[in-house]
């Protein structure tokens, strides 16, 4: 059953498409199996931390960088969060700013505005700025369909690209470059999603978009940023199988690529399908690849969990210790991005909704911006990981 609704579960999660376009809400209904997965008091897991110091403090204590996205909207008018993420992020994302239809909404009329407030909040507070994201299926601007045709998109492509990395030069730690170029339910041989870009450049639009990247910006790490394949199940395997295929073709040929993104939007019912042993040797074929690794969008899902509180941040907390306690075992894994930071702003509430109507709680910190289990959780694992 809970194969069915992970399956399930993200087919949605990766169709969400036709709804991310501009102008429309991602909020959306859905119907998934409702049920507690788990009777109160089971777990017993010790989540004691040693201290007061920051997530970004103890990060950076190992080699490592800790930060969360954010968006304009909320982070422009909310002292609250804007506080917490200057005391815990040594690093920045925004969360929709940087997309295709936000920058370039209309035609040929880039507007950075929100990206540089965004950009100046980082540096004003010495933390880094990571771009996202550069090529993805999503969030195209509504001109897209009635402009981009076989002869202009290698054009568009590239000016696109190059236009928003040269805006950033300098500013930026590392980019997404491309992100979700992958579904192997699109039947395709080497894995790689039916994209509108796919469709207009063929296949190589993905190296096209690193070598542009890379000549506008040459001191950004460039990352191919991919969801949805942590899990020990057929399909997480396959989606393993198909990623590292292409990074080795990536790096055969000598394309700009600097790292892989592992988003992590994780299922506070999953732990019995996280397989350590299996996603440990994955890092490692990364590695070997000569790879960096980033944990871009972490979170935890409690949308199946009984509401008992304690007991739902205990089982969020088990989940992220032992993602992260895998994870920063691997030398090449340089950061951890949790996808938000407090559980006031977070797109779970719209995307992954309680039966029950209460508030999701998937972040390190409660909606009051107060430090949870799940915090301690990271905390733990920065303090227990190897230093770089
Ligand atoms: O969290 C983001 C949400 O606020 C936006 O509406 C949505 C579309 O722009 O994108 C969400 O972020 C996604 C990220 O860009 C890529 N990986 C999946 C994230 C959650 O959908």
């Amino acid at each position: 059953m809970f194969n069915n609704r992970i399956t399930r579960r993200r087919s949605l999660w990766l169709g969400l498409g036709a709804l991310a376009t501009i102008g429309m809400s991602n909020k959306f209904i859905h119907t998934y199996y409702g049920g507690n997965m788990r009777a109160l008091g089971e777990t017993n897991q010790d989540f004691t931390v040693v201290g007061t110091a920051s997530l970004r403090q103890r990060a950076a204590a190992k080699g490592l960088i800790y930060g969360a996205a954010a968006n304009y909207e909320t982070l422009s008018v909310d002292t609250g969060l804007a506080n917490s993420l200057i005391q815990e992020c040594g690093m920045l994302v925004p969360e929709g700013e940087l997309k295709w239809g936000f920058v370039q909404g209309i035609r040929n009329q880039f507007d950075f505005t929100q990206g540089d407030w965004l950009a100046n909040f980082a540096s004003t507070h010495n933390m880094l700025f990571r771009g996202h994201t550069l090529v993805w299926h999503l969030v195209l601007p509504e001109w897209f369909d009635e402009i981009v045709n076989q002869q202009n998109a290698e054009g568009i492509f590239t000016e696109h690209i190059a236009t928003v990395t040269q805006h950033y030069a300098g500013q930026m730690h590392s980019w997404d470059v491309v992100n979700e170029a992958i579904d192997i339910d699109d039947g395709r041989a080497d894995g790689l999603r039916q994209a509108p870009w796919l469709q207009l450049l063929g296949p190589d639009y993905i190296e096209l978009a690193f070598r542009v990247a890379a000549e506008a910006d040459p001191n950004a790490l460039l990352v191919y940023n991919e969801t949805a394949f942590e899990y020990d199940t057929p399909r997480d395997e396959a989606r393993r199988i198909a990623i590292l295929n292409l990074l080795e073709r990536l790096k055969s040929r000598g394309t700009p690529i600097h790292g892989l993104g592992i988003q992590s939007h994780l299922l506070g019912d999953g732990k019995p399908y996280f397989n350590a042993q299996k996603f440990r040797q994955f890092l490692a074929d990364v590695a070997s690849l000569g790879l960096k690794i980033f944990i871009t969008e972490l979170d935890v899902t409690d949308d199946v969990l009984a509401f008992d509180i304690d007991n739902r941040d205990r089982i969020i907390a088990e989940v992220y210790e032992d993602y992260l306690s895998t994870v920063l075992d691997e030398p090449a894994v340089i950061a951890v991005l949790t996808w938000g930071l407090s559980d006031k702003v977070t797109w779970l509430s719209d995307y992954a909704p309680r039966a029950d109507s209460e508030a999701v709680r998937p972040l390190p910190l409660n909606s009051n911006f107060q430090r949870k289990l799940a915090w301690n959780a990271i905390a733990r694992a920065f303090d227990n990981a190897p230093t770089r």
